[in-house]
């Protein structure tokens, strides 16, 4: 992984020759860490008599062909910013696309000489994010920004985009790494505690979970489609003024994929008010209000293509996504936290408590958020 020291460390000085490649003859007013994201370290730069942008070091240790994440993202621009100037957007609403910045030498990314992939991005003005959920608007908001997005790509083919990041939300692949990792730790290697008991008894209790969606799609009832892929909710901005959704960011992860992963993806991450980063797992529950706030924005939008079959793997969708992000940080923590960011030795362990407290609460409800769907069509 990027050591985030190395770039966040990195002195004024070195980080405005970087900013210099992006915008070459501005005044710096500032540049300083901006966001909780746990890739890519970003920041935030301010400019005298400019426009703020944000720049960001990508991970290659995640993203190991960064260039074709940035092709990937130019494409989805473009598409984007075509397609709505078409869009009726409702009154008062706007909707805007992260733009691709380029360097003075007209690329889309800048390779420095010790080897930091940077790339520069358009600031959505006037917009925030959270880490949690506000309130009931926040989550139907947060869903219409998702409808959005999927609205927005869905003629571009899946063909034009190129798989960044192989595997991504494949679940069964993740099972299969985390017996990999269980095997190469020898037993004595494994520490016991009864959190640790918890994650591995959790997820051997579940061994048809991770092939419910890749069976749908295996059997032909879901099919690909341009995914964002990384819903979560710090990742759609809110206008500050209206409220309103104005944008989805961190493109890094579209590629083709089922809507399910980010129908899923959304709803985990903003139907659990203690958020994701709760040292207080125990008490970490899936509030369906949310859920049902969440999925009426999002259907505002998405009941003109969801089908059928799309209803009915929404609800499996959602168990599946909490289980897998358990998986993947308690798979990440016993191999020694390689890809997420952490802030202590157990920080990802912390994390998948959290997933897995929350899969078992979405799991206890399964008669009411299947109601709720129902009731919503
Ligand atoms: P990561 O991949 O590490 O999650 P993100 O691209 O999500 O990185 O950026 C981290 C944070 O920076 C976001 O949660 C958001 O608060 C802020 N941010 C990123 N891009 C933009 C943007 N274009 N406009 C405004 N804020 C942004
Ligand atoms: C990562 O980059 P960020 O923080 O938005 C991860 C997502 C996880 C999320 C959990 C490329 O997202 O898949 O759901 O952490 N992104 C990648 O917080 O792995
Ligand atoms: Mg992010």
């Amino acid at each position: 992984m990027t050591d985030k020291s190395e770039t966040i460390n990195k002195t004024f000085n070195q980080l405005s020759k970087i900013v210099s490649q992006f915008k070459p003859n501005a005044s710096i007013a500032d540049i300083r860490p901006y966001g909780s994201g746990n890739i890519n370290n970003t920041f935030l730069v301010t400019l005298d008599h400019q426009p703020p942008f944000i720049m960001q070091c990508l991970n290659t240790k995640v993203f190991c062909q960064p260039e074709l994440v940035m092709d990937n993202i130019c494409v989805l621009s473009d598409y984007v910013s075509q397609r709505l100037q078409q869009f009726d957007l409702p009154s008062k609403r706007r909707w805007l696309i992260p733009q691709v910045l380029f360097t003075k030498d007209q690329r889309h990314h800048h390779l420095t000489k010790d080897g930091f992939f940077w790339r520069a991005i358009s600031f959505i003005d006037n917009s925030q994010s959270f880490d949690t959920i506000q309130d009931l608007n926040h989550a139907q908001e947060i869903g219409y920004g998702l409808g959005m997005f999927h609205s927005l790509l869905n003629n571009l083919s899946p063909k034009q985009l190129a798989d960044t990041l192989e595997g991504f939300h494949i679940t069964p692949r993740y099972l299969k790494h985390y017996q990999q990792v269980l095997e190469t730790l020898e037993t004595s290697n494994i520490k016991t505690s009864p959190e640790i008991n918890y994650c591995l008894q959790f997820i051997s209790d579940r061994p048809n979970l991770p092939h419910i969606l890749e069976n749908a799609k295996e059997l032909g009832k879901l099919k690909l489609r341009p995914i964002h892929g990384d819903p979560k909710i710090n990742n759609i901005m809110i206008d500050c003024s209206t409220q309103q959704a104005v944008a989805m960011i961190d493109l890094d992860t579209v590629k083709p994929g089922l809507i399910h992963y980010d129908i899923g993806d959304c709803l985990r991450s903003g139907c659990n008010p203690l958020g994701e980063e709760t040292a207080d797992w125990s008490q970490v529950t899936f509030d369906p209000k949310l859920a049902e706030a969440m999925l009426s924005g999002y259907l505002t939008i998405a009941e003109d293509f969801l089908t059928e079959n799309d209803y009915q793997y929404i609800y499996d969708s959602i168990r599946l996504l909490a289980f897998e992000l358990g998986l993947r940080f308690f798979t990440d923590y016993l191999a020694g936290n390689v890809y997420f960011k952490v802030s202590h030795d157990e920080h990802n362990l912390a994390r998948a408590l959290v997933q897995f407290k929350l899969t078992e609460s979405i799991e206890q409800q399964e008669v009411i958020i299947k109601q709720i769907i129902a009731n919503l069509r």
